[in-house]
């Protein structure tokens, strides 16, 4: 390392979590997912170093080491991670670019630390960037990054990716500071997207608010020609599929449905605690399920992991204690003696077990309200070699314009969640064989590293 990087990312979080050993010592441990997975190898052959957040409040860190990448940390006070974090970010910015599915808070000081906090990433990021580097900035948390980068450092290449859906002009427009950020991600040369439909709401956007030109997938912005276009993510296919195969994990999944009973059938849901993610949708639909009699006290069980989110933003407590009632009243009315038709987990699950789990299961059920893409779904086609299984997922996400073979459903049709459960529950064997097949070739062929070379290749280009 000689101190200035040719490869940057900059992301809100550093991939890293710290971790306390038995004797009180601090280490870290990289985070899971596939971001980290795809873009590790690219940081070790370029030198490349990663900017962001460690994680805790008004604390000071020195650049280190770790796993073969260079991580530089960006400190934040307990008040920036209140307002820019809990509350630009995810009280604004997420519910106003999710289909407002919760109404979305605009506070000037919140706006302001936004500002602050993109401003420090952004100086940090100028100093340590090599003449000419290369520069990924990730995520809703950092738009305005690739203009004040770009400022300070005209000599950079600049990239910038979306992760989360980028609305309609019509609802985009609410937002009081519209301009800035939109200018803020016109900084970067290439703007990545999940679904091209996101591409073409930022495109309208640049005409119809700075009046710009454009062609194709060109904006002409000053002198410059930004690029937006969709990439969508993906999962380390490879991965999840070794792992999937692995003895041990085959060995939990049979096990997890002898602890759970030996269910006919098995539905599974993992999510972030997050009012996108249509939890509620898939319950009623479940719950009147089993009210009908459609499915038979004892002959299915319904895992919820709910991983817990931002618990201090008050929608997210308020979605808590929604989804523990409706929890609550389901088993409430159709539990037998040693049987709950719902396990609820307000848990987190190492990656061992969450693939044991999906391995388990019969059903996955992802059922969004609006999703950018949902690696839920891709991870679980990934670990179904055994061609069993089958996958519920809401045209909502962004996984639904490439997973054609689902079973695909309007989450806030209950009577389709619930007749699209059915059916998929009722499948013959070859006829999920056969979509499952064509899903797994499908993730396969574009997994994440296709996701991250695609990606840097337009950049460069
Ligand atoms: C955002 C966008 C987009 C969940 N619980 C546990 C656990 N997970 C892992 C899953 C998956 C990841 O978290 C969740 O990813 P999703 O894509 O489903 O959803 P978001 O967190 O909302 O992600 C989304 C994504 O960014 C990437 O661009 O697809 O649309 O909203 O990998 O497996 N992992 C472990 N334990 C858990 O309990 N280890």
């Amino acid at each position: 390392m000689t101190g200035r990087s040719s490869f940057l990312i900059v992301a809100n979080r550093l991939p890293v979590d710290r971790t306390t050993g038995p004797d009180g010592s601090a280490a870290w441990r990289r985070s899971p997912g596939g971001l980290v997975t795809a873009i590790a190898p690219v940081m070790q052959r370029r030198d490349g170093a990663w900017l962001g957040w460690h994680g805790a409040a008004d604390e000071t860190l020195e650049p280190f080491e770790h796993d073969g990448m260079h991580l530089i940390p960006i400190p934040m006070s307990a008040e920036e991670i209140e307002l820019y974090y809990e509350g630009f970010s995810n009280a604004t910015l997420w519910p106003l670019y999710h289909d407002v599915v919760a109404p979305p808070v605009f506070h000037r000081t919140m706006w302001e630390a936004y500002r602050t906090v993109n401003r420090r990433f952004a100086e940090a990021a100028a100093e340590v960037a090599e003449e000419g580097a290369v520069v990924w900035v990730q995520d809703y948390q950092l738009q305005l990054v690739p203009a004040m980068l770009r400022e300070l450092r005209p000599d950079l290449r600049i990239g910038f990716f979306l992760h989360i859906p980028f609305p309609p002009v019509e609802l985009f427009w609410r937002l009081p500071w519209r301009k800035e950020v939109v200018e803020g991600l016109l900084g970067a040369d290439l703007v990545g997207f999940q679904l091209p439909g996101g591409a073409s709401n930022f495109i309208r956007l640049c005409r119809r608010l700075l009046g710009l030109a454009y062609k194709g997938n060109e904006i002409f912005y000053e002198d410059r020609v930004v690029r937006a276009q969709a990439f969508p993510i993906s999962v380390d296919f490879a991965e999840l599929d070794t792992l999937a195969r692995d003895p041990q994990i085959v060995h939990r999944a049979k096990e997890i449905r002898v602890e759970l009973g030996d269910p006919e059938y098995l539905l599974l849901g993992v999510d972030r605690l997050d009012y996108t993610k249509g939890i509620g949708q898939r319950l009623t639909a479940f719950g009147e399920l089993l009210d009908e009699g459609s499915i038979e006290p004892g002959e299915a069980v319904f895992v919820q992991i709910a991983t817990p989110s931002r618990e201090r933003v008050e929608e997210y407590r308020r979605l808590r204690d929604d989804i523990e009632l409706q929890v609550g009243r389901i088993n409430g009315e159709h539990s037998l003696l040693g049987h709950q038709p719902v396990q609820y987990l307000h848990q987190s699950y190492d990656r061992t077990e969450l693939v044991s789990l999906y391995l388990a299961a019969d059903l996955m059920v992802v059922t969004p309200l609006r999703d950018g893409m949902n690696l839920v779904a891709k991870e679980y086609v990934a670990c179904h070699h055994d061609l069993r299984g089958a996958l519920v997922l809401s045209e909502f996400a962004g996984a639904a314009g490439e997973l054609h073979q689902a079973y695909l459903v309007n989450p806030y049709n209950v009577d389709g969640v619930k007749k699209t459960i059915l059916a998929a529950m009722r499948a013959t064997p070859e006829e999920k064989a056969r979509k499952m097949r064509a899903l797994r070739r499908r993730v396969s062929t574009y997994d994440v590293n296709r996701w991250a070379g695609e990606f840097l290749t337009a950049l460069e280009s």
